[in-house]
């Protein structure tokens, strides 16, 4: 199962940063499917591009592995929509670990997870189906990341950290360890997380406290 050959579906940035990890472990990619191929650099080149979902339907569940390569950003809800039609209709999502990243024996990732260039998950954390774990984006021990997640690149999560379901976390956020991320929030760039966050909330700025240290100059 492992080896067999990828269909990426998107035809953007996050779809042109799979195929070039995907490239690089010497997968063979069979097709791009996207309305347009909008990526920059030339890493689709002489790979056929479909540009109908449908065209999916030519290949056989049984002989290729999907690759989502459809990015997620908050309100977006095209990538979650495409992993559920094709797995209802039963194919399968590749899960891709890039070379550069350390996961954990000890971890479990899920069905489509993405561990894109750089990133850290280590021992005992767990990552559900269809999440992105972006560019050096950090996720330490006991950590347990839900389905269908975006942490953006350089996001980082100190040790049994829960994030829930549809989860964004924008751009270099940073959660304290033993918090939980209520499902269908969006973490806005940059943010320290420090209590808990209950479901369906907006959380944004960076705020750093500077407290003066007691002086014992006399
Ligand atoms: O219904 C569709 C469809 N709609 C748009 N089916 C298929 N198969 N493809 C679709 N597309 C294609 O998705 C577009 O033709 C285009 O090729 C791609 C979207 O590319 P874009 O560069 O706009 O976004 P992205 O999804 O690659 O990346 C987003 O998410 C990443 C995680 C961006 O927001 C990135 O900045 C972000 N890093």
């Amino acid at each position: 199962m492992k080896n067999k050959p990828l269909l990426i579906i998107g035809g953007g940035g996050h779809a042109a940063a799979l195929a070039e990890i995907l490239l690089k472990q010497n997968k063979k990619i069979v097709g791009v499917v996207a309305p347009e191929l909008i990526a920059v650099g030339n890493v689709f080149d002489g790979i056929e591009l479909f540009h109908n979902d449908d065209d999916i339907l030519k290949f056989n569940p049984q002989d290729v592995l999907l690759v989502n390569g459809i990015g997620s950003m908050p309100f977006k809800l095209l990538r979650e929509a495409i992993y559920n039609r094709f797995k209802k209709l039963g194919y399968e999502f590749a899960t891709v670990i890039a070379d550069s990243a350390i996961v954990s024996d000890y971890s479990v990732i899920g069905c489509g997870v993405q561990v894109m260039n750089n990133c850290v998950v280590n021992c005992g954390a767990a990552v559900r189906d269809n999440t992105i774990i972006n560019t050096s984006s950090s996720i330490d021990h006991d950590c347990i990341i839900g389905a269908h997640c975006h942490l953006a690149p350089g996001s980082t999560l100190s040790g049994q950290v829960v994030v829930e379901n549809n989860v964004h976390i924008a751009t270099g956020s940073n959660v304290i360890n033993n918090i939980t991320i209520g499902r269908n929030s969006i973490i806005g760039v940059g943010a320290n997380i420090t209590k808990s966050i209950p479901a369906n909330s907006i959380v944004y700025g960076a705020r750093a406290i500077v407290k003066g240290l007691e002086s014992n100059d006399s």
